[in-house]
């Protein structure tokens, strides 16, 4: 595999700064080097520039026009890295998935190939601009790759994710107009009940059947906050009640075995708020499962210095 790092410190998707940290948390964790202990290839891109930006008027919206230039350049910089490797975009806040997942399906639709999305997260990030009460447009990505309307100003998708194609696991906090809204739809959606009921393998390997036989490519979004707050505090949308760390690797090994990934989200981390950098390094050990590491009963405080 050749992992290409892209950073990007988009901090504009909600009010509480600190994700533009993120990048740089990954790489003094070590992630380039754990990459090349596994055998694969590395190249770190450095970070995206979103280029210029009108100033946040405070409206509804919070950032709007900052939110829409990295949206149009991180499409940008997924098409390209999707069709050069297997993309790490490092956030940054989960706004920065507007533009990747864009971004990916664009190139998944060059490449003639259906694009899986799946969404491990406390939340299901399926606001539009319209339905968002928070203003934070962190909330929005999935329902602007699915092609929902309301996104006024941003650029229009090259190509949709169908919502068909998408599976979301660990969810505990979904907004009313969330709720609604992905009930009529025919996402497959594990929240930590049914996770508490079937574990985690059961419907992370029915969506991977499905991926599978549809010969798809398989985009993962991590968001910190999938986990639970006591392994994962550093992230400003903490729920309690989220993945253990033997759920989240146990996912991430599953995810490897199944061959099928071919970019990574790794999003919400603000490292402001960490211990000693344990959430950044957890979050380069469950990348390391999810690229082949296989034991993980050792201890998170690891240095790959
Ligand atoms: C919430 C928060 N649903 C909102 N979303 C978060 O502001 O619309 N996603 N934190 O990860
Ligand atoms: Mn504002
Ligand atoms: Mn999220
Ligand atoms: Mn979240």
């Amino acid at each position: 595999k050749h992992c290409i790092l892209i950073g990007a410190p988009l901090d504009s998707g909600k009010r509480r700064k600190g994700c533009l940290m993120g990048p740089d948390a990954y790489r003094t964790a070590g992630i380039a080097r754990m990459i090349e202990e596994l055998g694969h290839g590395v190249e770190d891109r450095g970070n995206v520039d979103p280029g210029a930006f009108a100033e946040d008027p405070d409206d509804r919206l919070h950032a709007l026009d900052e939110t829409v230039a990295w949206t149009r350049a991180l499409t940008d910089a997924a098409r390209r890295g999707a069709a050069e490797g297997f993309p790490i975009f490092m956030g940054g806040d989960h706004a920065l998935s507007l533009g990747t997942v864009a971004g990916v399906a664009a190139h998944a639709a060059d490449a003639g190939r259906p694009l899986f999305l799946l969404w491990l997260d406390a939340h299901p990030d399926y606001h539009t601009p319209e339905t968002t009460d928070s203003g934070n447009l962190h909330g929005t990505p999935v329902a602007y790759v699915t092609g929902r309307t309301g996104f006024a100003g941003f650029p229009p998708l090259e190509a949709a994710v169908p919502t068909g194609n998408i599976c979301m696991i660990g969810l505990r906090s979904v907004d009313p107009a969330e709720r609604e809204a992905i009930e009529a739809t025919d996402m497959a959606v594990a929240d930590m009940r049914s996770i508490d009921e079937t574990g985690i393998a059961a419907p992370l390997r029915t969506f991977l059947e499905r991926v599978a036989e549809a010969d798809g490519m398989l985009h993962v979004s991590l968001d910190v906050d999938f986990l639970d707050p006591t392994i994962a505090p550093a992230v400003v949308t903490t729920v309690p009640g989220g993945a253990t760390l033997r759920e989240a690797h146990h996912a991430m090994e599953l995810l490897h075995e199944s061959g099928l990934v071919t970019s990574l989200d790794l999003v919400e981390l603000n490292p402001f708020l960490d211990e000693r950098g344990r959430t950044a390094s957890l979050m380069v050990d469950l990348t390391a499962s999810l690229l082949g590491r296989r034991v993980f009963d050792r201890p998170t405080r690891r240095s790959y210095s």
